[in-house]
C-alpha cells in the first residue's frame, strides 16, 4: 500500500502543460512472465509541444518508452528516448506499436487489477492513469465505459 501512495503525483489534466491519458490497460502475462507491456492514448490539450520523457507504473521498477519495428522480417522493440506531442496532438499507443514495457516486476499484475501508470514530462511533471489489467486489447473502444467480463 505503501508504494501506491508514492506513485499518487497525478496532475490535473487542466493544468497547463499537462497530459490527458485515456484508454489505458497493462496486459496480464503469464505470471512466470517478468515484463509486459502498457497501452494508452496520450493527448496534449494546450498549446505549446509536450515532450514525454519517461514512465512509471506500479508494480514496476522500471519503465520504458518502446517501439516495435520490422528488421528483415522480423519484429524487434527499440527503445525510444521521448515522444513528442505537438499542441492538440495525440499519440496512440497501441500492441504491435509504441509502447510503454514494464520492466522489473514485483509480480504480474492479474486481470481485473487496476495499476497506476504514470508518464514524466520533460517539464517535471508527472500525469498518472488507473489502467486496468487485461489479457488483449479484446474489449471495444466503443463500449468500454461499463465492461463485464463473462466466461
Ligand atoms: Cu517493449
Amino acid at each position: 500500500m505503501a508504494a501506491a501512495g508514492l506513485l499518487s503525483v497525478a496532475v490535473s489534466a487542466s493544468e497547463s502543460g499537462a497530459v490527458l491519458l485515456e484508454d489505458a490497460w497493462v496486459r496480464a502475462l503469464p505470471p512466470t512472465q517478468k515484463v509486459t507491456a502498457a497501452y494508452l492514448t496520450v493527448s496534449n490539450p494546450g498549446d505549446r509541444p509536450v515532450t514525454i520523457t519517461g514512465g512509471s507504473a506500479e508494480l514496476a521498477g522500471a519503465v520504458e518508452i518502446h517501439t516495435t519495428r520490422e528488421i528483415e522480417g522480423y519484429m524487434r522493440m527499440e527503445q525510444l528516448p521521448h515522444l513528442h506531442l505537438p499542441p492538440g496532438g495525440s499519440l496512440r499507443l497501441a500492441p504491435g506499436g509504441t509502447h510503454l514495457m514494464l520492466l522489473q516486476l514485483e509480480r504480474m499484475p492479474v486481470a481485473g487489477e487496476t495499476a497506476l501508470v504514470c508518464l514524466h514530462l520533460a517539464s517535471g511533471k508527472v500525469a498518472c492513469t488507473e489502467a486496468a489489467v487485461r489479457k488483449s486489447a479484446a474489449a471495444g473502444r466503443q463500449n468500454n465505459q461499463h465492461q463485464h467480463q463473462h466466461h
